[in-house]
């Protein structure tokens, strides 16, 4: 199949001007190398320059046709007081020799080189500041580790994937190929440092991935995401043990095992010594697991921990791990109480090469969920904010949903774990980048929306939370509206009306959506198992522990001190804030409170009107949307234009489905009209 250099398309821009001739490599290496390819390649794109690449400073006086005046460095500086001081930071910078762009490291030299390329791709204004030495840039990663989870299966299905079949897998085979490189450079271009290419439900021929039969193409694979600074990570099967290594238990305390995988891990690393490690689903959803043996989660991570420790490798262990076998009459049970509960006992008892992966949510990637409570409560243990670009349950990739505004969200969420007084930066972002308690492993991961499609996310404008993703985790202080700015620029040419339209479409399509979905907080109501389109009660009376407990008199759950206890889960002041319904955000009202349908909310509204108005005003924006991209027929390729608008109309259609089923879901119910006499059935 093929496929589109997405944001890289280096379409065309207005004039800019780039006063440059050479580039030269003031230091050697692959991801230095993959830099000058994309300087020059840009450079030719977007400024019709041939640029001429010379391999160090000595080359320069010897090469005529190079004059050398107009230079642009690439290097490492050798004293260290001069280097960035992180891994993946760089500074750009015009000097009297010519514009250097200086890295911490190599990939800090690659992700200078895109910074350079957006700054052109955007015409921003301060590329001419640059050029005259009034502009300085230094970046340095907010996190770590920026990392791409696929779910990919070695059949080449993806998991909740929308966009297509996998292009790292097919018939139980590693595909490696020029695709494969694509992503990888996309994936740098926005400063992803991590890949791991497999599902985390690793079953079948995925469990034999770390099995000499894989190690070549996992080795060829590995140097392709080497190239461009990412390190590979695969899923791990805790079963291994006994599936692999004919063993009878997979008890992470007995000798035994803890054998099998210090000998395994050195079979793997002796074969793709680059690999970064592992990530880990355990006692999760059918998967096995510690608590099979009486033990813990430290005792199952830190047995992989040490397995991998001598090769410099990690183990990112999920905190997904809750009863899925809930029974609905019991309503003291709280899956939303399940990661703290499991993991909070545990905090400071993990290796230093662990890093628990938590959802942002306590339930599962909801339109909105409040931010996991175990952020505010583990103090003294590795932790990773996992989000989910691909959009399982926000209109999987056929509706449009820019979930960037949501992330930043998470990310500014204050958990007080500095204080009930809050003088201390303690946000979602200072943890998990290691500032608040100046740990290195630490990050953020999202679960990718990337497939075979030519387009590569299916819906187009799907790739703005690819490329936002990445944007955000590299630097978590820019604003969604920033990162859509660019995205719309670089992927669609730096157009005034493409960018009038498009900019609001993205910015406020996670409101919408949640408008006519689940307002609330309340979440859920999507048909079983594929999880798309309405269905109020599809999960009510099942086992997952995801229920909206409405009744004739009112809607949502009890988290409070007399329903499930969860809000205590939270750090002083937001314990209280949830606790009561006055304070509670309305956002989440209905997650945190069964709520009478004659509840005035703060707008005047009773909850039931609230109800009905979000849905109808939801589809009318739905609608809106579409109408509004009716107007760019002319300014985008014929083709784009159309996959674009087709998924906008299906989107409309289906939001009034949407409307419709539980706006009469809670008239039928409630037994109330709405105010206004709009048709309920
Ligand atoms: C990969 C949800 C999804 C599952 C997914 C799981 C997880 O339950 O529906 O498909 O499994 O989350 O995050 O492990």
């Amino acid at each position: 199949m093929e496929y589109t250099n997405a944001w890289l398309n280096y379409k065309t821009v207005d004039h800019i001007r780039f006063p440059f001739d050479t580039i030269c490599m003031e230091s050697g290496g692959t991801v230095m190398e993959r830099a000058a390819d994309e300087l020059v390649l840009a450079a030719e794109k977007l400024a019709k320059t041939a640029l001429c690449r010379i391999a160090d400073i000595a080359e320069m006086g010897r090469r005529s046709s190079c004059p050398g005046k107009n230079t642009i460095f690439l290097g490492i500086p050798k004293k260290r007081g001069e280097r960035p001081a992180d891994a993946g930071a760089f500074r750009i910078r015009m000097e009297e020799s010519g514009l250097h762009i200086q890295g911490g490291d190599e990939s800090g030299v690659l992700y200078g080189v895109f910074e350079l390329i957006r700054l052109m791709q955007t015409a921003s204004p301060n590329l001419a500041k640059l050029w005259s030495g009034k502009l300085a840039i230094e970046k340095s990663p907010s996190n770590p580790l920026r990392m791409l989870n696929h779910w990919d299966n070695l059949d080449g299905s993806i998991e909740r994937g929308y966009a297509g079949s996998s292009f790292f897998f097919a018939d139980d085979r590693i595909i490696v190929s020029e695709r494969t490189r694509a992503y990888a450079r996309l994936a740098a271009s926005v400063g992803i440092n991590a890949v791991v290419i497999n599902n985390v439900n690793v079953k079948n021929a995925a469990t034999r991935l770390i099995t000499e039969q894989y190690f070549p193409e996992l080795d060829a694979l590995a140097r392709i995401f080497g190239a461009y600074g990412i390190r590979l990570y695969l899923s791990l099967n805790f079963a291994a043990p006994m599936e692999l290594g004919g063993l009878d238990t997979c008890d992470p305390l007995d000798r035994k095992v803890q054998a099998f995988w210090k000998k395994k891990m050195h079979e793997v690393y002796a074969a793709v010594p680059e690999l970064g490690g592992f990530l880990v689903k355990a006692d999760s959803e059918g998967r096995p697991g510690p608590f099979t043996y009486g033990r813990n989660h430290a005792d199952g991570a830190n047995m992989l921990a040490e397995a991998v420790a001598p090769y410099g490798g990690r183990i990112i262990w999920r905190c997904f791990v809750y009863n899925c076998s809930q029974d609905w009459r019991d309503r003291k049970t709280d899956r939303a109480r399940a990661g703290y509960d499991n993991f909070m006992p545990l905090d400071g008892k993990f290796a230093d090469n662990v890093i628990l992966q938590i959802k942002n949510g306590p339930m599962d990637f909801q339109v909105r969920e409040q931010v996991a409570p175990l952020f505010s409560g583990l103090r003294a243990t590795n932790q990773m904010l996992e989000v989910q670009a691909a959009q399982e349950y926000t209109g999987q990739q056929r509706h449009l949903c820019y979930l960037i505004p949501m992330w930043k969200e998470v990310l500014g969420f204050k958990t007080y774990a500095g204080g009930a007084d809050g003088a201390t930066a303690d946000t979602v972002a200072d943890i998990v980048s290691g500032r608040l308690y100046g740990q290195k492993n630490c990050g953020m991961a999202a679960v990718a929306n990337t497939g075979a499609d030519e387009n590569w996310t299916g819906h187009d404008l799907a790739a703005a939370n690819f490329y936002g993703f990445g944007r955000l985790a590299f630097d978590t202080e820019l604003s969604a509206e920033e990162i859509a700015r660019e995205w719309i620029a670089c992927t669609y040419g730096n157009n005034a009306e493409i960018m009038r339209i498009l900019l609001p479409m993205l910015t406020e399509s996670w409101q919408i959506y949640e408008s006519y979905t689940s307002p609330l907080g309340i979440g859920w109501m999507v048909n079983p198992s594929h999880h798309y389109g309405p269905n109020v009660d599809g999960y009510e009376y099942d086992r997952w522990g995801t229920y909206h407990r409405s009744d004739c008199l009112g809607m949502g759950v009890d988290r409070t001190k007399k329903g499930t206890g969860y809000t205590a889960q939270y750090n002083e002041p937001n314990a209280s804030m949830y606790e009561n319904m006055e304070t509670c955000p309305e956002e989440l009202l209905l997650f945190f409170h069964h709520v009478p349908y004659r509840y005035r909310l703060k707008s005047g509204k009773t909850l039931i009107q609230h109800i009905y108005d979000s849905h109808f005003e939801g589809a009318m924006k739905a609608q809106a949307m579409l109408e509004r991209f009716e107007e760019l027929k002319e300014l985008l390729e014929p083709e784009v234009f159309e996959r674009i608008r087709a998924r906008l109309k299906h989107q409309s259609d289906h939001s009034k489905e949407w409307r419709d089923r539980v706006n009469t879901y809670y008239y039928r119910i409630s037994g109330i009209p709405d105010e206004k006499g709009r048709t309920i059935y």
